[in-house]
């Protein structure tokens, strides 16, 4: 039971101050409680507590942000009926609930879903990833996602949404990291690596970036899920002759000018846009920094096209209290999934702090320190999570925010930015690097062979994982979930074995 049935709830209060700002009316049934000690749990004020600093020109925004600020509230200061709360005010993951929605999720989908027809190969990455995320073997997939991946291929490149669609970027990305969880050489060899090639140098612009389908946007989508294919297949960089980026010089080549156009995407606000001079969005900001981290040292690459300094200060802007969640920009509302998007870029600018201290930033030199701390409340993330992203009434699965319908998209990366909460990445800096290829903290890597291979692997930004500690730890260590790793989004052990597949290969 959530709290002792005679402890009055302090939204009584907080309720009042929403309706003061709307006005000051008040409901005869609600009383003001203002003397009571509450919680019970170990909860701090800021997750208890309204906002003390709110916008008092009440817009439709400020409304909805009240609103849901103290529908979040209820959940995460410890009131709700259903959720069953440990000492600390957090509950338990529901991970078999949430491992049978996935599950389910990747059966026949209800008529409905017609409409999200182009997005079929991302479902398949969203149950498969967040099944992994759980700790689910997803092996026994191996044979459905390799036919069905087979099904999304074009001849001329690349994975569509589903059967018979065109190419997209996003969609061969899905594909490429389903492939990569389920494993194995029977998954690899449905990539036709030669033909996403030449499609991926015909989608490479003068500019430096990618469009996302032939004819289509470009944008930073583009970018990341570019780096991603190029270094997970590990394609040759060279440019074919039908590129537009082409020049016949032979100075150019898949990456070049891509960390430009990723700078070109930071604005004013110090967020990141998913095209120059856009709206800066947190889904964005991964892909720029994941871009990045895959064209070498992000202690080293990080800053040299992102102004980093900014770019956490509005990073740090996206977490909201009482919530404890993100948002995915100014002026929006928590959502789950931005745990991911948002949550997912801390690790990547915590190793591209504290390779800085190593004398790994070459532009900034001097003006960025290693965090301290962490830089953002991994707790607040938590919170939100275990609080208000879990759908227990129902058939399980992760949702947006309480009141939203849970899906395969939320839980997938509502799931990965737990992961990302309750880990702690390092990244070893570019000096101290040893010989030996990748090894990730609690995670058991596959034995690989030294190998011209593994060598050229070994040259990779070296990760560690190891579980994040800081204090009190609040949720149970049974739900602790799988680490991912922070670039890829994929288990360590995953991206080293795909890498190392087709490293190990000769041409095409
Ligand atoms: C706004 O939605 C959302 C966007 C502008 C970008 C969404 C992009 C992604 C989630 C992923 C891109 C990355 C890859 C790798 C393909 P909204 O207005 O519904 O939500 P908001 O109110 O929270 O901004
Ligand atoms: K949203
Ligand atoms: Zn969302």
């Amino acid at each position: 039971m959530a709290r002792p049935s005679n402890t009055p709830s302090p939204s009584t209060r907080n309720k009042n101050i929403v309706d003061q700002a709307k006005g000051g009316e008040e409901e005869d049934e609600e009383e003001i409680v203002v003397s009571h000690i509450y919680p019970s749990f170990m909860i701090p004020d800021i997750f208890t507590g309204y906002p003390p600093v709110r916008d008092a020109l009440v817009t439709d925004t400020s409304v909805a942000q009240d609103q849901i600020a103290n529908e979040c509230r209820h959940f995460v200061a410890g009131e709700d009926d259903i959720l069953e709360y440990n000492e600390h005010g957090v509950p338990r993951l529901s991970r078999d609930k949430h491992i049978r929605f996935l599950h389910l999720a990747l059966g026949g989908l209800p008529g409905g879903f017609v409409a999200v027809d182009a997005s079929r190969s991302w479902f398949l990455y969203w149950a498969i990833s967040g099944l992994t995320i759980l700790g689910e073997d997803v092996s026994r997939y191996r044979n459905a996602v390799a036919e069905t991946a087979r099904s999304m291929q074009n001849d001329t490149g690349g994975f569509g949404g589903g059967g018979r669609q065109l190419s997209h970027m996003a969609t061969s990305y899905a594909v490429v990291l389903a492939l990569a969880l389920v494993g194995g050489e029977e998954a690899f060899e449905v990539i036709d690596r030669k033909a996403i090639w030449r499609w991926l140098c015909r989608l490479k612009q003068p500019d430096g970036g990618f469009q996302v389908c032939l004819g289509g946007e470009e944008d930073i989508r583009g970018a990341y899920c570019a780096a991603v294919i190029i270094k997970l297949l590990n394609l040759p960089l060279d440019l074919a002759p039908e590129s537009p980026a082409w020049t016949g010089e032979g100075d150019k080549n898949l990456l070049t000018g891509l960390g430009d156009y990723v700078r070109r995407c930071q604005t004013f606000e110090g967020g990141i846009s998913g095209h120059p001079n856009a709206e800066a969005h947190g889904a964005y900001a991964f892909c720029a920094l994941g871009c990045l981290s895959l064209l070498g040292h992000p202690s080293q690459v990080i800053p040299r096209y992102l102004d980093v300094p900014r770019l956490i200060a509005w990073l740090s802007s996206r977490q909201y209290a009482p919530e404890g969640g993100f948002s995915g920009r100014t002026n929006k509302l928590v959502d789950g999934c931005y745990s991911h998007w948002v949550g997912g870029c801390f690790p990547l600018i915590e190793a591209c702090l504290s390779g800085a201290a190593a004398g790994g930033a070459d532009l900034a030199a001097g003006s960025l320190t290693p965090a301290p701390e962490s830089l953002f409340s991994r707790e607040g993330l938590i919170r939100y999570i275990l609080c208000c992203c879990q759908d227990l009434t129902r058939k399980g699965g992760l949702r947006d925010k309480p009141g939203k319908s849970p899906d395969a998209y939320h839980s997938c990366y509502v799931l990965s930015g737990l992961s990302s909460a309750q880990h702690q990445w390092e990244l070893v800096p570019p000096e101290e690097q040893e010989e030996e290829p990748a090894s990730a903290g609690t995670e058991p890597t596959t034995a690989t062979t030294r190998s011209a291979a593994a060598a050229a692997a070994a040259a990779d930004p070296l990760w560690v994982v190891l579980p994040y500690f800081e204090g009190v730890q609040i949720f149970d260590q049974r739900d602790r979930v799988r680490p991912i790793h922070p670039v890829y989004a994929i288990p360590h052990r995953n991206q080293q074995a795909i890498r190392n597949y087709f490293l190990a290969k000769e041409g095409f």
